[in-house]
């Protein structure tokens, strides 16, 4: 097991400088960057005993054949967002094949074919609308959402020729996959607060995602009197003052973060012509995320001498883990002697797009001072090794299916 711990850590290690850049780590898919990362993840899905694939999506996969075509699909997303941690997706793929690794050298043949995944694209940090991978997992792939574009103007199709990812057919559902396990750090501070080692999750939030445009009447910043302006920027900053102030209103059942403003054409000598920001609300409760799209138009509508635009890039209902395997997990949990709680997940994930349609359950190990998507997000080898040892017996019961002695 500590060998495996070790390759674990340097693992990380090793992929995260695929994707640093002056201290910096962001692994956008489908760039050179992530091009460095797969090339690595693939040669050690090889080394390790799997046969290597992708899908058109560009997901990368790892393949150990059992007895039975029926798939038990475990991974995480391999790209971050922009200035992000080493261990956000990327410990999910590494102990994936730490883990099926180890098995099938221990054991052979499973009863059923195990596979290991590198999704695209979760984290939406190239094409907004994020869960690229998981979504073609589940044939929710459409040809509009090949038409998102980037910052740059570059479509998500462009992008998938240019990797050589996409002929032409957009991803199927995938009907042989009988469950997914996903292992993640928590994001948050919870197991590190009430000191359990491991967080089996219940749920994930459901989420609206999108961004807002403020139209306004560019002119000279001098010579233009106040009350002759028709300025988007003190809007906008009126806008998101109210949604926040009402966000805040609905105390832990929601979460609001405007994570993005940009001002055109953004120089201080110029009234600007538009404001475009971004939006990301969720909440566990349905009625609740219910409720957000009326205020956010019924907010909107007090500034439409600004004619303001809305675009939702995301919208996903709460989804829960599968409870049987949430108990199963507990059992094993119990067996190896680790403290664990059951916990929902703030935290948006592509178990919440793959467990809508599949058998899902997700494996959460704490993060050191809760911080994440952040270069600072950390967590020890130390604080990994349960939940790993619980995703290694978790997989050898279901794939191989072998009791724990
Ligand atoms: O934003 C999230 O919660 C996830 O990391 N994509
Ligand atoms: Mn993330
Ligand atoms: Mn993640």
């Amino acid at each position: 097991m500590n060998q495996e711990l070790q390759w674990i850590e340097n693992a990380i290690e090793a992929l995260a400088r695929t994707a640093e850049k002056d201290g910096v780590y962001w692994r956008a898919t489908y760039t050179p960057e992530d091009l460095n990362g797969v090339a690595l993840l693939k040669e050690w899905m090889e080394n390790a005993g799997f046969e290597t694939y992708f899908d058109q999506a560009g997901n990368l996969y790892g393949r150990i054949r059992g007895k039975s075509d029926a798939v038990f699909l475990t991974g995480s997303h391999r790209d971050t967002v922009a200035d992000g941690g080493k261990y956000d997706g990327a410990l999910g793929i590494i102990t994936a094949i730490a883990a099926g690794g180890a098995l099938y050298r221990d054991y052979g043949t499973p009863e059923m074919t195990l596979e290991v995944v590198a999704l695209c694209e979760e984290e939406g940090s190239r094409f907004l609308s994020g869960y690229t991978g998981s979504q073609a997992i589940v044939g929710a792939l459409s040809d509009a959402d090949l038409q998102e574009t980037d910052k740059n103007g570059i479509s998500l199709l462009q992008a998938l020729k240019v990797c050589g990812y996409y002929d032409g057919v957009l991803p199927k559902p995938r009907e042989d996959v009988n469950q997914f396990l996903e292992l993640h750090i928590e994001q948050g501070g919870v197991l590190e607060y009430t000191k359990h080692q491991i967080g089996i999750v219940t749920a994930i939030v459901g989420l609206l995602v999108g961004d807002i445009i403020f139209h306004g009447t560019q002119n000279h910043a001098g010579t233009t009197p106040m009350d002759l302006r028709r300025d988007p920027v003190p809007a906008a900053a009126a806008f998101i003052d109210e949604l926040n102030r009402w966000a805040m209103s609905k105390g832990e059942d929601l979460v609001c973060t405007i994570g993005n403003v940009t001002v055109e054409p953004g120089k201080s000598n110029v009234i600007a012509n538009c404001v475009k920001l971004t939006f990301d609300i969720r909440s566990g409760s349905q009625p609740l995320l219910n409720e957000v799209k009326e205020k956010l138009q019924s907010l909107l509508n007090e500034f439409a001498t600004y004619t303001p635009e809305i675009h939702y890039a995301r919208q996903e209902n709460p989804v829960l883990m599968d409870e049987e395997g949430i108990c199963c997990l507990e059992t094993l949990a119990e067996m190896q002697g680790a403290s664990f709680t059951r916990i929902a997940s703030g935290a948006g994930h592509d178990s919440q797009i793959i467990g809508q349609k599949i058998k899902t359950n997700m494996i959460f190990v704490p993060s050191k001072n809760g911080v994440s998507h952040s270069p600072d997000e950390f967590t020890s080898l130390q604080d990994i090794a349960p939940g790993y040892t619980l995703m290694k017996n978790y997989i050898k019961k279901s794939v191989w299916r072998r009791k724990e002695k």
